[in-house]
C-alpha cells in the first residue's frame, strides 16, 4: 500500500511545525518494517489557503496513492485527534503565511457543506486507547488551513474508494525551546487559554502508524 502523508510548515504561533518531524519519523518507522508492505510518500504543504490544496491535488495526481492522511498541529490539545468532519468554510482571525485572511468563504463553490473522513477513525482511536496511547475522535478541525486541506482532500477523493482524512496532533515534546513561543488559535483547531500540553514524538508516531496499518488491513 502506498500512503500519502502530508505535513505542514510554520505558521502564526507555531515557529516549528511538529508534523514535519512526525511525518519523517513515521516514514522511517515504516521503512524499518518491510513486512508491513507500506510505502509512505511524504509531502509538505504550505500553510496557505488555496496553494495548500493545489499542492495536495498535484501530489495526488502525480503519485496516485492508495490512501491519504493529512497531518496538522492543534496547539493546546492533549491528544492526537482523528478528525471526522471537514466543513466547506474558511474563516479565521489569523492570516495564512502569505498574509491572506479569509472570513465566511466557502472552500469550493456549490459543493457539499461537509464531508466525513473515510479513515477508520473509531477503530484507530479504540486500538490506540487499548495501548494507553493518547487518541480521541474530534468533530471539528477548525476553519483555518487544516480544515481547508481536509475539505479539499475529501472533495478530491469523493466518488473514489481511496481512504482519506485528517489527523491533528498536539504540540510535541521536542519543541521545548520554541514551544515557549507556541500560541494556540481556536480557528486552527487549538485550545486557547490553557497551558500547552505536549505528547512525545514516539507516542504520536505510534498512533499515526496504527492508522496506516488499520487502513492497510482493510
Ligand atoms: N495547523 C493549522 C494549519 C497548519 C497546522 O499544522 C490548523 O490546524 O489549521
Amino acid at each position: 500500500m502506498r500512503v500519502l502523508l502530508t505535513y505542514f510548515g510554520a505558521f502564526e504561533g507555531v515557529p516549528v511545525n511538529p508534523t514535519d518531524r512526525l511525518a519523517h519519523a513515521v516514514h522511517a518507522h515504516c521503512e524499518e518494517h518491510p513486512e508491513w508492505a507500506v510505502e509512505v510518500i511524504l509531502q509538505e504543504l504550505p500553510v496557505v489557503f488555496g496553494e495548500s490544496a493545489r499542492r495536495l491535488n498535484e501530489t495526488i495526481a502525480a503519485e496516485t496513492p492508495d490512501a491519504v492522511i493529512a497531518l496538522g498541529v492543534a496547539v493546546g490539545r492533549n491528544k492526537v485527534s482523528l478528525e471526522r468532519v471537514a466543513i466547506n468554510l474558511d474563516d479565521a482571525r489569523i492570516a495564512d503565511t502569505e498574509g491572506i485572511q479569509r472570513k465566511d468563504s466557502p472552500i469550493v463553490a456549490d459543493a457539499p457543506a461537509a464531508y466525513f473522513s473515510t479513515l477508520p477513525t473509531r477503530a484507530v482511536v479504540e486500538k490506540a486507547q487499548a495501548l494507553n496511547l493518547p487518541a480521541e475522535l474530534s468533530y471539528t478541525a477548525g476553519t483555518y488551513v487544516c480544515n481547508h486541506v481536509f475539505y479539499s482532500l475529501m472533495h478530491a477523493v469523493a466518488g473514489t474508494t481511496i481512504p482519506a482524512g485528517f489527523i491533528h496532533v498536539p504540540a510535541l515534546e521536542f519543541e521545548t525551546g520554541p514551544q515557549n513561543q507556541l500560541v494556540a488559535h481556536v480557528d486552527a483547531g487549538g485550545v486557547e487559554g490553557t497551558a500547552i500540553p505536549t505528547i512525545s514524538v514516539e507516542e504520536a508516531k505510534q498512533i499515526i502508524t496504527l492508522a496506516i496499518l488499520e487502513i492497510s488491513e482493510r
